[in-house]
């Protein structure tokens, strides 16, 4: 948001607020355009919202709202109820402003990707609840990150998965984070590697299902097994919980296994499916050593080994499938039709139990449809997520409609709707995916924000539209505006972190740390230089580097500090260096020091007064 709109907003908001109860003017440029199209009736509405979601100066917002980056390859990270833009936590792109992706360590992390898709986030959970330890979040790369909630630092980059190709159905944890789970958007002939004309396409490709262990102490994952499925075009997932722990559940399009023109070709069929997977029972059958090596990976074929997964029909193209707080329902969302369906899991079971089978997929058997759901919810047209409140209620996004309906669990009724602006994909609400969500917020991810807001030419921002539904009725609070892509978002009470703002100097274990100037300075092993650097208000010591033309220099820099908010930068100029060190971190960077000649570094994080005097020179000697 620029300047102009900002005083402009908080002008409008400031006299709202005063002024409650008398009819004032609009709180933003494109009010009147956002009460007819957004659901904010009348001039009170308008205040009532700008009062709930005001967060005063010094006051703190009560949700963190993670919300997907998508191409951008990060997470954003905002306060609800303000929407305000706290934060971006660079993932699986390089970001000057942290320095992520300049290091050695964030760089190795990257490896030659500098870009991925993010689309799933995902928090850790004990008991089905979110535990605010830590975020995952998936990319097409077949990768998934982990986020340290700690620092809101990227940790881990796992991957690519050998074998998956389109990591969407993705990174979808387990009720005590026991896992995060992979699905393949498209399937390939595999091993990675291998070449099959695209007419064997049905027989010949294969989708991929795999479940990335979490450690439980230190979140490092791991890839535990792979499940060999027909080729179609696994979509998104939701673990089972409760009643339905253990359980994990994915949509697909594409049950046509068709290739060509895909929106034609896949949704051929009234019903594709949804895969429903034991993974206790794949747990097991991997540690009685089934499956096949395939690419460097254990990977089970249900056909050899069956019990392990069944597909129940669901129409038509669906998208989400989401579980229940109290894990009994299945909500999967035919974007194609005009109902979502709520499939059973007690019938479910019992489906399995007696064999209630209509065929199979290459082995894997199809549940009948009549015996295993309970309701089509006549939610409006192009379904696609579902999300939870307290109380039974659901909260189900409609592309093509351009609303959110509510519906409730058990009695399948549709009480109320909402429009957006426009065309919702995901929608997050607080804690409302978890076994006991909050209500109260809702945030529609829109894919289009045309109309409203300050134009800034063909490239326009998403909007996320912030939603109160504390009430009977819902009402729309707030429009945000957010860069290229929110797929899904998730929202955490707020009081569950407790972010550090400084890195404790007796945790510190790097061993070529140093926090003393006095040890600060240059060492030299044949054509290898190690600068050891302090940064401190206001010197980069040493102020000068010397190496000679061809060596490999190892920059170690140290920030001494442990004053909250005093980072200090390294930029090297015309070496595309950037790195920036938080209070009582180390942080390395190496190089080849191939052009001749005088380099300033400077730091790059306002810190002090002296600031602009925070400088050096590397000077690379020429040979001879
Ligand atoms: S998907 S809405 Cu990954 Cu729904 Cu984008
Ligand atoms: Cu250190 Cu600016």
């Amino acid at each position: 948001m620029n300047e102009k709109k900002k005083s402009i907003l908080s002008w409008g908001v400031l006299a709202v607020v005063v002024a409650a109860g008398l009819l004032v003017g609009r709180c933003a440029p494109s009010g009147p355009k956002a009460a007819k199209k957004g659901g904010a009736e009348t001039k009170s509405d308008v205040a009532v919202a700008a009062m709930k979601t005001y967060v005063a100066p010094g006051d703190l917002d009560e949700y963190y709202l993670f919300s997907s980056g998508g191409h951008s390859g990060q997470v954003y990270v905002y306060g609800v109820p303000s929407m305000r833009h706290l934060s971006t936590i660079p993932v699986f792109t390089p970001y000057p402003g942290t320095g992520y992706g300049f290091d050695d360590e964030s760089k190795a992390m990257l490896g030659n990707l500098t870009w991925g898709d993010a689309h799933h986030p995902a928090l850790s959970e004990t008991n089905g609840d979110y535990d605010g330890r830590w975020l995952f979040i998936n990319e097409m790369n077949g990768r998934i990150a982990r986020i340290d909630l700690r620092d809101f630092k990227t940790k881990q980059i796992f991957g690519p998965v050998p074998n998956v190709s389109g990591n969407h159905g993705s990174s979808f944890v387990t009720p005590n984070t026991e896992y995060a789970m992979m699905a393949s958007r498209f399937s390939i002939p595999i091993p990675k590697g291998t070449v099959a004309p695209i007419e064997k396409y049905a027989t010949d490709y294969k989708g991929i299902i795999a479940g990335i262990k979490i450690d439980p102490k230190t979140g490092q994952m791991s890839l535990a097994w792979e499940i060999m499925t027909p080729p179609f075009d696994w979509d998104l997932g939701d673990a089972g919980k409760k009643v339905s722990d253990g359980w994990m559940f994915w949509t697909c399009y594409n049950a046509e296994r068709a290739t060509g023109k895909l929106e034609v070709t896949s949704a051929q069929r009234d019903r594709d499916y949804i895969a429903a997977v034991d993974w206790k029972a794949v747990e097991k059958a991997v540690a009685e050593g089934k499956g096949d090596l395939i690419g460097g990976v254990k990977v089970i074929d249900p056909k050899k080994v069956p019990g392990l997964v069944w597909l129940m029909p669901c129409g038509k193209s669906p998208h989400g499938v989401d579980v229940s707080p109290d894990g009994k329902y299945i909500i999967g969302s035919g974007k194609l039709q005009g109902v979502t369906t709520a499939f059973n899991f007690e019938k479910i079971k019992t489906a399995i139990q007696n064999k209630d089978f209509t065929g199979d997929e290459d082995g894997i058997p199809v549940l009948k449809y009549e015996s295993i759901k309970d309701a089509e919810v006549p939610v409006g047209l192009g379904p696609l997520h579902t999300q939870f409140g307290p109380d039974g209620m659901a909260y189900t996004s409609l592309f093509v409609d351009s609303a959110i309906a509510k519906w409730k669990l058990g009695t399948w009724e549709v009480v109320d709707k909402i429009p957006m602006s426009y065309s919702i994909g995901h929608l997050c609400a607080a804690e409302g995916d978890t076994v006991s969500p909050d209500g109260k917020y809702l945030v529609g991810l829109n894919k289009l924000s045309h109309g409203r807001h300050l134009s800034v030419g063909p490239s326009q921002p998403e909007s996320s539209q912030l939603v109160d539904i504390s009430e009977e009725k819902m009402k729309l609070l707030y429009d945000a505006f957010t860069e290229p892509e929110p797929h899904y978002a998730q929202m955490i009470k707020a009081d569950k972190l407790h972010p550090i703002e400084v890195y404790p100097k007796e945790e510190n274990k790097n061993p070529l740390a140093i926090w003393d100037v006095k040890d600060a300075g240059v060492t030299r092993q044949g054509t290898n230089v190690l600068a050891k650097v302090v940064l401190v208000r206001s010197t980069i010591t040493p102020t000068a580097i010397e190496v000679a033309l061809g060596d490999t220099v190892k920059i170690v820099m140290t920030n001494i500090e442990q004053t909250t908010d005093e980072l200090h930068g390294f930029g090297l100029l015309d070496y595309n260096i950037n790195i920036v060190v938080d209070p009582g971190e180390t942080k390395a960077v190496t190089f080849k020091a191939d052009k001749p000649g005088v380099f300033p570094y400077y730091c790059t994080n306002f810190c002090s007064a002296l600031h602009q005097e925070m400088q050096g020179y590397l000077i690379v000697k020429p040979k001879g």
